[in-house]
C-alpha cells in the first residue's frame, strides 16, 4: 500500500459518515394547531419544515390518532363569477427545498385533521408523525393555540367569500358535515 492510498482509504472513512447524512435533514419549527370551528370535528396544524440538507424532500404523509383522518391539504383560490372563492384540496406531497423552508400557515399549506378523536382545547397537545420521502419519520408535538382576536377578525373576512363547490365537496367538508 502505497502513501497516497493510505491517505485515499483514510479520506473515504471520514467521509462516510457525512455522505450518510448528506441528504434532506429536517427540522420542524413553530407547530401549533387551532382548535375546531364550531365545535366540529375537522382542524387544522400548521408548522414551518426546515431543510438543512443540500437535497430537495418532500412530505408525503403525516400520522397521528388524534384524527380517523390526517390529509395534507392546500388552499388555492378560484375566480367564479366575477368573485373569488378560497377552496381546500389535498396534496399528494407538500416539497421542502435544499436548505429552505416550507410554512404551513393559515389559508395555505396545511395539515387536516378529519374526525378528531378527542378534546383539542388551547393548552391541549397531541403527537404528529410527519413521513418524508429521504428524511423519513420526524415526530412532533403540536399544541393546540387559540385564535387570537385579530386572527378571528382576519378568518371571518376571508370566510366572507370562502365557499365549498356544491356536489364537490373536499374530503375535509364531507366529514364535518356527518
Ligand atoms: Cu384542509
Amino acid at each position: 500500500m502505497n502513501r497516497n492510498t493510505i491517505i485515499g482509504a483514510a479520506l473515504a472513512c471520514a467521509l462516510l459518515p457525512a455522505a450518510a447524512f448528506a441528504g434532506a435533514t429536517i427540522t420542524v419549527e413553530n407547530p401549533y394547531a387551532r382548535p375546531p370551528m364550531g365545535g366540529g370535528k375537522v382542524a387544522a396544524a400548521y408548522m414551518t419544515l426546515k431543510n438543512t440538507g443540500g437535497e430537495a424532500d418532500k412530505l408525503i404523509r403525516a400520522e397521528g390518532d388524534v384524527a380517523k383522518k390526517v390529509e395534507l391539504h392546500t388552499h388555492i383560490m378560484e375566480k367564479r363569477d366575477g368573485r373569488t372563492i378560497m377552496k381546500m384540496r389535498p396534496v399528494p406531497y407538500m416539497e421542502v427545498p435544499a436548505h429552505g423552508q416550507t410554512v404551513l400557515k393559515p389559508g395555505g399549506l396545511h395539515i387536516m385533521l378529519i374526525g378528531i378523536t378527542r378534546d383539542m382545547k388551547p393548552g391541549d397537545a397531541f403527537d404528529l408523525t410527519l413521513v418524508f420521502e429521504k428524511a423519513g419519520k420526524v415526530k412532533v408535538r403540536v399544541p393546540v393555540k387559540k385564535i387570537s382576536a385579530t386572527m378571528m377578525h382576519m378568518m371571518k373576512q376571508k370566510m366572507h367569500g370562502m365557499k365549498h363547490e356544491q356536489g364537490m365537496p373536499p374530503k375535509g367538508m364531507q366529514m364535518q358535515q356527518q
